[in-house]
């Protein structure tokens, strides 16, 4: 089993500023943790973070064949991408949307997600456990 990690703009920041919202965890930290439990679930994962929207579209159209999931944090495209939404219902892949902070008890804008529809689950306000559930719940939903 192949999942695709994916991490939208921004989140190479994590660890510099805002500690309060998203933890003190930078990204390599996380990418450790999701290789750690990746490697006790016998799975492979490569992890991919851009600021692009169109090299997220890319990649996920680009997954097809290669990965059998997609873990995704779109960032700040969670709340305006129909572009990544339509690729994410066009690779037909099954995709868990993940975050850092609860999007639900922030402001009005965050609650609304694009790429919700398209995931079998979303998994957000657990900090860098929300990633590490998020990867137990697409290696359970494929596996089954
Ligand atoms: O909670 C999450 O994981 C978010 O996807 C993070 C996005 C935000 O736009 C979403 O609403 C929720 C922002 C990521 C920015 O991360 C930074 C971390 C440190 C310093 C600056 C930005």
């Amino acid at each position: 089993m192949k999942i695709l990690v994916l991490h939208g703009p921004n989140l190479n920041m994590l660890g510099t500023r805002e500690p309060e919202i998203y933890g003190s965890l930078t990204l390599d930290d996380i990418n450790a943790a999701l290789s750690q439990l990746a490697f006790d679930l016998g799975i492979e994962i490569e992890c991919f973070q851009t600021n692009s929207e169109g090299r997220l579209v890319d990649r996920i159209q680009s997954a097809a064949g290669l990965f059998d999931g997609i873990l995704i944090n779109p960032a700040a495209y969670t709340h305006t991408s129909v572009a990544i939404r339509d690729a994410i219902a066009a690779a037909a892949l099954p995709a868990v949307e993940v975050h850092l902070s609860n999007i639900h008890s922030r402001e009005k804008f965050r609650t609304k997600s694009y790429i919700a529809p398209m995931a079998i689950g979303q998994i957000c306000g657990f900090g860098a456990d929300s990633y590490l559930l998020g990867l137990r719940a697409i290696f359970n939903h494929i596996k089954k």
